[in-house]
């Protein structure tokens, strides 16, 4: 297959192209290597030394393997480049990761939220629009998010995208719906998913594209198979707070002796995949396209729940560290319960890489190996929902002392 990977050099995208392309299939990455800007903008780098777009495909090229395609294009900003491309090219099918995807950076301030507002929104729709406007009947794999469903604790649980429901007509029977699970952002990096999940019911039905929506958990790990196969193809790892996900943060924290940073009490319970078997997912939804005309599909694209508290504990077992309850910057439930199906992608053969398993091979393979490159002073997640949640963080005695020394 011909794929255009949008955001392809990102943090799921790069080891998407790379197992994609290792498959035999040929691989155009379209990015406007906005991620690398970001960096900069907050002046951190990724823990993995990460070489340039170019290198990184030069030495997956003389590995001898299918060689890369990069195009420099902001989806976002340049919509009649994108559609020249893509009615030029005509890609079988297109995986879409071109959106600015933390939750705290998009919460930073008012800029930040325009910025992933804009951003986010504007490339889906760029996407579509131009997907129409030449005609195209490729195949769009778009990687969304649990959060569309929001946190609260219901008890049920959470079915892959849609939720069947009963409505009592005026002559007192019964009509039976299946409607989008309602969405419940908790950021406006979230809320940008949800807004997504509407244009592409919208393209579906009117204009019958082929859409997979992924609603993914958070990932933890760094290599891949294709990843760990020369030191330049190394993936990115982010453990900063404004990009770095909650268990890669806790590993590399158990690596330099800093106190794990447990939002509040921990009693969040979010769904989590590594990220080999989230490339594994990418590929398998690949392989099952809906017909043109049938609703999006959409996947629970996650392997397993847990308990962010639980998780500091399991890291402190394995490691010794020590565990820091700090004041939530977020405005989330203190506690909440999640129940989720992802029983289509087990149905397609996905052998789940389970936590228990994979996690010392981490903190030894990546985080101590790299932990020279960490910079303490960047640990902190200091992105606050609320002002007044920003000033609860300002005036905290532990916070400022972890920021400054990270220690006891
Ligand atoms: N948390 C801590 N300590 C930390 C960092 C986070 O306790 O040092 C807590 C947060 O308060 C939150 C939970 O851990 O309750 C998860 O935070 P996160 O930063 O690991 O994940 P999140 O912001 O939800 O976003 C990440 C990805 C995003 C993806 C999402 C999947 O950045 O792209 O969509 O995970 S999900 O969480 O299922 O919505």
């Amino acid at each position: 297959m011909k794929i255009a990977v949008l955001g392809g050099d990102g943090f799921v995208g790069w080891p998407t192209c790379l197992h994609m392309a290792a498959k035999g299939h040929e691989i155009h990455i379209i990015d406007n290597l906005s991620r690398r800007w970001v960096d900069t903008e907050l002046g951190v780098q990724s823990l993995t030394p990460m070489d340039s777009i170019q290198e990184r495909m030069r030495v997956w090229r003389d590995l001898g393997e299918t060689p890369l395609h990069f195009h420099l294009i902001d989806v976002a900003g340049e919509y009649e480049r994108l559609k020249s491309w893509l009615g030029e090219e005509r890609p079988d099918a297109i995986i879409h990761f071109a959106e600015q995807r933390a939750a705290p950076y998009s919460m930073k301030s008012d800029r930040h939220k325009n910025y992933t507002v804009s951003n986010n929104v504007n490339a889906s729709h760029n996407v579509l629009n131009a997907m129409v406007a030449v005609g195209l009947d490729a195949h769009l794999v778009h990687l969304g998010t649990m959060g569309v469903y929001g946190y609260s604790t219901v008890g049920a649980t959470i079915p892959e995208g849609y939720l069947p429901v009963q409505l009592k007509l005026e002559s007192g029977e019964m009509a039976e719906q299946e409607i989008l699970y309602p969405a419940n952002p908790g950021s406006v990096y979230h809320m940008t998913k949800c807004l997504d999940q509407l244009l592409f019911q919208f393209y579906a039905k009117n204009d019958r594209l082929r859409i997979t929506d992924l609603h993914q958990g958070i990932v933890w790990g760094t290599h891949t198979d294709q990843t760990r196969r020369h030191d330049q193809l190394i993936n990115r790892f982010d453990y900063d707070g404004d990009y770095g996900t909650v268990l890669n943060r806790f590993l590399i924290q158990a690596a330099v002796d800093y106190p794990l940073t447990v939002h509040g009490t921990g009693g969040q319970t979010r769904a989590f995949i590594h990220i080999q078997d989230s490339v594994r997912c990418i590929e398998l939804a690949l392989q099952e396209p809906p017909t043109a005309g049938d609703r999006v599909r959409i996947f629970n694209q996650m392997t397993e729940t847990h308990r962010v508290r639980d998780l500091a504990e399991l890291v402190s077992r394995l490691t010794g560290a020590r565990i820091a309850y700090l004041p939530n910057p977020r405005k989330e439930a203190d506690e909440n319960d999640l129940v989720v199906t992802n029983k289509q992608f087990l149905a397609l053969g996905l052998d789940p890489i389970k936590l228990e398993d994979g996690l010392l091979n981490e903190v030894v393979d990546v985080a101590q190996k790299y932990a020279y490159r960490i910079d303490r002073s960047r640990i902190p997640s200091v992105s606050a929902w609320t002002k007044e949640r920003a000033a609860r963080i300002e005036t905290n005695p532990e916070r400022q002392k972890f920021a400054v020394v990270g220690g006891d």
